[in-house]
């Protein structure tokens, strides 16, 4: 049996960890558990838990930590046969030691993208909320303006889009991020990226995978997210 792979993508917000993390499932056939997705999911689904997380959520602030290892820990136990991929988690030291008392990653992506970038991109983010579908007007725009290709529904902005809620997410991410990144680096773990384009960065990343894994298509095992 091949060995299993464990991998984790950081970035600011709007860096384009959820686009690369979807190519990556895609071609190398890895579940991909994005944090902000459960963290939707629950707040759609109105919990106790959902109804909390959206104070932080829409206000652009870190939901706590024992809220988030509590929603992603248990996840991965569930894929204890499976190479991963984790988009937005961990984003704390305090996480990142959570998951480490658990399983050693094998490897780190971290992206740095201009302030500029970021802020441009995630003006322009549009969402389809019942699937995670992700458009942007530019970039991956929909086929018809505010409704989603698949389904014709119409289109939303998330709540932290919105430009105060942005530059909260911004300015926190820094901060919040060295110790994780110094951390991974001490382990030999972390690969930086940089650059304005998901596109120009992708093949780096996508060489650097295909030193570790072989190349294959997403079918058998299904990515647990949009
Ligand atoms: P999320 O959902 O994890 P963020 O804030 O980390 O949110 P986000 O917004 O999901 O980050 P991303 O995944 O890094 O961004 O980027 P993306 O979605 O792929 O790309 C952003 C946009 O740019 C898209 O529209 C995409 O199409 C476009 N794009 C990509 N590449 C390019 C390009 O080259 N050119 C152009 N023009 N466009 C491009 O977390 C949400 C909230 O949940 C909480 C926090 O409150 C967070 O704010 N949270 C946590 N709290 C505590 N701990 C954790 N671990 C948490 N995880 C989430
Ligand atoms: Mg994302």
């Amino acid at each position: 049996m091949a060995k299993l792979f464990r991998a984790a993508i950081m970035g600011p917000p709007g860096s384009g960890k959820g686009t690369i993390s979807k190519r990556i499932a895609q071609s190398f056939g890895l579940q991909y558990l994005s944090s902000g997705h459960y963290l939707r999911e629950s707040i759609a689904a109105n919990t106790e838990a959902g109804v909390l997380v959206k104070t932080y959520v829409e206000r652009g602030m870190l939901v706590p930590d024992h809220v988030m290892t509590r929603l992603m820990l248990p996840r991965l136990e569930q894929l204890s046969g499976y190479s991963w991929l984790l988009d937005g988690f961990p984003r704390t030291l305090a996480q990142a030691l959570a998951l480490n008392n658990l399983y050693q990653l094998d490897l780190v992506i971290s992206l740095n993208i201009p302030y500029e970038t970021l802020r441009e991109r995630l003006s322009d983010r549009w969402i389809h909320p019942p699937s995670g579908r992700v458009y942007n007007m530019g970039f991956n725009q929909p086929r018809v303006q505010g409704k989603d290709d698949i389904t014709g529904e119409p289109l939303i902005q998330h709540d932290d889009d919105k430009p105060e809620a942005l530059m909260a997410r911004l300015r926190h991410y820094k901060d919040v991020a060295k110790p994780v990144i110094d951390l991974y680096k001490s382990q030999g773990i972390l690969h930086s990226f940089s650059g304005t384009e998901t596109d120009r960065i992708w093949p780096y990343i996508n060489s650097l995978l295909s030193t570790k894994m072989h190349p294959q298509p997403l079918d058998a095992c299904q990515s647990r997210t949009p």
